[in-house]
């Protein structure tokens, strides 16, 4: 799918502006939140698990921009209504902590945002930006617009520019697939076959699918998270996560499937709903679909 986006650059500089300026707080905040919502830290104090707190600061800060009339995340049920000041504004989707049981291990996690011109659930067709921050090492954020994908260090809560029009390598080399193995589908179990019989291609996995598209936008490869035997939708979000990635993605000159059709043609009916998820390089993505029949 061609991904053809001119609508509100001002607008969506700064929501990306006002996302990585929460990054340090969010980062700072994660070494004292490694607890569940219910449970005490090692003081004994009862405090919000990273996830929800992130969460709190992204509607705060979101949510008091002029153009953003809608806020919605994972860790909300419903869409909230923002102060937004226009009559049509847009809607923000946000992962607050994408791969946020990750704290525990001490392993990478991230913050993903889909930028949508119409109320949510909307279309991936709808979407007129997306981005990512990664707390890897060092903390980046990889966004999505009219100006095609682009890769900044966020330091001290601003954007630097690393790299202008990231496009995926042309040698894809690794894979990672969500979900047990003995849970797959036959048909995508055959397909896992060919990817790892192929001996350029590595495996990559880390439980946080920002981290694992963040290997494939560098080294060229797919990621995966399946319909499974036991959850025939998979496991990730269409509105947080399945649509911001495609866009980012196939931004990115990849492609993104739901096992048919790209992620950004499937049809929004929840806001929580959940979509088998694959995306990556061109070739390996049609593979999928014509394995999967
Ligand atoms: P959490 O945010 O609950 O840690 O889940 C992360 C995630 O949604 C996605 O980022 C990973 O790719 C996937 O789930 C990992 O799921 P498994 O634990 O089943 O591998």
């Amino acid at each position: 799918m061609a991904i053809q986006v001119d609508s509100y650059p001002e607008e969506i500089g700064e929501i990306f502006d006002t996302v990585a300026a929460l990054a340090p707080a969010i980062r700072e905040a994660l070494p004292g939140r490694r607890v569940q919502n219910d449970e005490t830290n090692p003081s004994g104090e009862t405090q919000l698990a990273a996830d929800a707190y992130a969460d709190e600061l992204f509607l705060e800060e979101l949510g008091s921009l002029d153009s953003v009339v809608e806020y919605a995340s994972e860790e909300r049920t419903k869409v909230v209504p923002t102060d937004g000041k226009r009559e049509t504004g847009l809607s923000v989707a946000i992962d607050p902590l994408d791969g946020s049981s990750n704290l525990k291990s001490n392993n990478t996690m991230g913050t993903i945002v889909a930028v949508y011109d119409a109320p949510l659930p909307a279309e991936g067709a709808d979407l007129v930006a997306a981005a990512y921050v990664l707390f890897g090492p060092i903390t980046t954020m990889m966004t999505a617009d009219a100006d095609g994908v682009t890769e900044y260090l966020v330091d001290d809560g601003q954007r630097e520019l690393l790299e202008e029009d990231v496009r995926l390598p042309d040698d894809p080399s690794v894979y990672g697939f969500g979900g047990r193995v003995p849970d797959w589908t036959s048909d995508f179990a055959t397909y896992a076959e060919l990817v790892e019989a192929d001996e350029s291609m590595k495996l990559r996995y880390g439980g946080a699918m920002i981290g694992d598209i963040n290997q494939v936008l560098t080294y060229g490869g797919i990621f995966a998270y399946p319909a499974l035997e036991s959850a025939p939708v998979g496991k990730l979000r269409l509105q947080f996560e399945g649509n911001p990635i495609a866009f980012i993605i196939e931004s990115a000159g990849g492609r993104s499937s739901d096992g048919s059709q790209s992620l950004l043609e499937v049809e929004p009916t929840d806001l929580h709903q959940r979509v088998p998820v694959h995306v990556g390089n061109d070739e390996l993505v049609e593979q999928l679909e014509t394995v999967l029949g």
